[in-house]
């Protein structure tokens, strides 16, 4: 759990990792892919047998994986051709519920519910930093804590606290709990503990390429999981964030937190929440310029990630990539919520909007 608690200490330092994340500035809007319209996919269109219970088939097939819209962030791009084989998704993001029923089954404890160690914080932190004190040492996870008034963007700590006591079942806090949760996606689940979870169910975590795959519903190239249409708070389409981020959510779309699973239309393939609502962990490590060592003119089958992580932003930590967005995604911040988008955490870090699904190989 060294990153967690890297990343507590860098927020209680003020020098958020994720403060330079955000703070990035599209420095270039990457070139015209001149990708032709990929062919046919030949994909395994008809399910293998019975679906697992839960679970969507994804179709097999070719794709151009990224993107280089003007939305585009720069590790997105840029846009390479990728054939996934058909698999099995989940059809939500994993719930409380089911979380649950893991745990009870397995008496799991969770990254959160364990306290750090002085030696974990400073593996993974820059040179020279200081010894966190012994009294902020112990469980506790990063809840979204939104400030009464007007924060600078560039600073997270204005937004994320440390919160002790901050797990899967108190999801604000020890005075918080899951009571009318129960259909929630679980937060503050660790890549560690997600992958725990998939091993249990006889699963694994998505790789970015099916997870993208799956997001796009079948629609080619198209910026959103829905379409081509913008969120619409009229008629959302998923559970962002609307207002003012991050101190003035009009949680117009009904929610200003996490909302059930199922609560807005599925994509084309059926699956839901593939925009919005929480962050969910996939199993590539996350490398910011993966994309560039792809030929555009190859076809790459069923990439499976860098061997090992690298973010020149974040060089003393390894990180694993996170799809989808989360509720607090808004345009005039984070446009996470796009299928292409990316994003890379440490795997030993829980956040409150922070979840997970699992894929089955057919
Ligand atoms: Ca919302």
């Amino acid at each position: 759990m060294k990153s967690l608690a890297t990343t507590m200490l860098l927020v209680v330092l003020g020098l958020s990792a994720f403060a330079v994340t955000y703070s990035l500035r599209r420095f270039a809007v990457q070139p015209p892919s001149n990708l032709e319209a990929p062919t046919v996919p030949a994909g395994e269109f008809t399910p293998p047998g019975q679906a697992p219970p839960d679970m969507v088939w994804i179709p097999g097939g070719e794709f151009v994986m990224g993107s280089d819209s003007e939305q585009a962030w720069p590790d997105e791009g840029p846009p390479h051709r990728v054939r996934v084989d058909g698999f099995w998704i989940d059809e939500t993001e994993v719930t409380n519920a089911r979380f649950r029923v893991f745990v009870e089954a397995t008496g799991y404890v969770t990254t959160a519910e364990r306290a750090p160690t002085v030696e974990e914080i400073l593996a993974q932190s820059p040179p020279g930093t200081p010894a966190p004190p012994a009294d902020i040492l112990v469980p506790g996870s990063l809840v979204f804590s939104p400030p009464d008034h007007p924060v600078p963007l560039n600073d997270v700590s204005g937004w994320w606290k440390w919160t002790p006591g901050a797990n899967w079942r108190h999801p604000e806090g020890p005075e918080s709990d899951l009571t009318g949760r129960e259909d929630h996606p679980v937060v503050h689940v660790s890549w560690d503990d997600a992958v725990a979870y998939a091993k249990w169910a006889g699963k694994r975590l998505p790789t970015e390429a099916e997870w993208e795959f799956a997001a796009r519903g079948g629609l080619e190239q198209a910026p959103y999981a829905w379409g081509h249409e913008p969120f619409d708070e009229v008629t959302p389409q998923a559970n962002l964030w609307t207002g003012t981020f991050p101190n003035g959510n009009t949680a117009v779309d009904g929610y200003a937190r996490t909302a059930p699973v199922k609560s807005f239309p599925p994509n084309g393939y059926g699956v839901y929440d593939m925009a919005g609502n929480v962050w969910e962990w996939c199993s590539d490590w996350y490398s910011r310029d993966f994309y560039s060592k792809s030929s555009p003119a190859e076809i790459t089958l069923n990439p499976g990630g860098p061997g090992d992580s690298h973010d020149s932003m974040r060089p003393f930590t390894s990180q694993r990539s996170q799809r989808g967005g989360s509720f607090l995604c808004n345009d005039s911040y984070c446009s996470r919520y796009r299928p292409s988008a990316r994003h890379g955490c440490t795997p030993d870090t829980g956040m409150s909007h922070v979840g997970f699904r699992c894929v089955k190989p057919r």
